[in-house]
């Protein structure tokens, strides 16, 4: 049985989360990593989307949205109780936390981030719309280390590089807001062993046609 192929963008947000779920899960692939201006036809065939992150399983199956990775890798093995399955109502909790940043929070990032690009004079608004979420994640970040608890789960996971690009926008503001406990939050994610895997530099596939086990 050969191991699945994840194609993967080393800053895409969305990739990372996917790289964090599948190590989290002990889940080898083998890695593929691609660059948007020049996708591999490999990619295409397998999810005409045209978006990364994507796995194919052995299978066949393809699996092409990042939570989906993430959920798919995790209800096969959660070693961490990332998902925390025997606790259902956090367990819910969790995955609706995890699809309002999704559909509401991601996109106001996606604005504001825009809106700092083209220096347009929405920034401060933009800003605001997205701490909403933000708020709502320094409120559980001043009682605990992590989304949930003491201990990390898939929100904290699903978010972060999210939040880490909100945090990247007006790093000077970020710094300097209330926002202490998000904060610190990024540091614990930023200074993780999981993190230095999960940003480690491959070559990209399309040229060297090498691809890496990633585990
Ligand atoms: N909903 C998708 C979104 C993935 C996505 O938008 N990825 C970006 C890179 S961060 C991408 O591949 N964009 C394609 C392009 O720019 O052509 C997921 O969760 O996997």
């Amino acid at each position: 049985m050969s191991l699945p192929t994840l194609y993967s963008l080393r800053r895409c947000p969305y990739a990372m989360r996917a790289r964090m779920g599948l190590l989290l899960a002990e889940q080898s692939v083998m890695l593929r990593d691609i660059v948007t201006r020049n996708k591999p036809k490999e990619l295409l065939e397998a999810s005409p989307k045209g978006t990364v992150p994507v796995i194919v399983l052995d299978n066949g199956e393809v699996i092409e949205q990042s939570l989906d990775i993430m959920l798919w890798a995790l209800s096969n093995n959660d070693p961490h109780n990332l998902l925390r399955l025997d606790e259902p109502l956090i367990a819910s909790e969790i995955i609706e936390l995890v699809n309002h940043s999704d559909t509401h929070f991601i996109p106001l990032l996606e604005q504001y981030r825009a809106s700092a690009r083209y220096h347009n004079d929405d920034l401060e608004q933009r800003r605001n719309l997205c701490e909403e979420l933000i708020s709502d994640l320094e409120k559980r970040l001043i009682k605990h280390a992590y989304l949930f608890g003491e201990m990390p789960c898939l929100a904290d996971y699903a978010l972060m590089p999210f939040v880490s690009q909100f945090s990247r926008v007006e790093k000077k503001w970020f710094v300097q807001s209330q926002y202490s406990g998000v904060g610190r939050w990024l540091k614990t994610h930023y200074e993780s062993a999981l993190y230095t895997r999960i940003m480690k530099q491959y070559p990209q596939w399309v040229e060297s046609q090498q691809e890496f086990l990633f585990k």
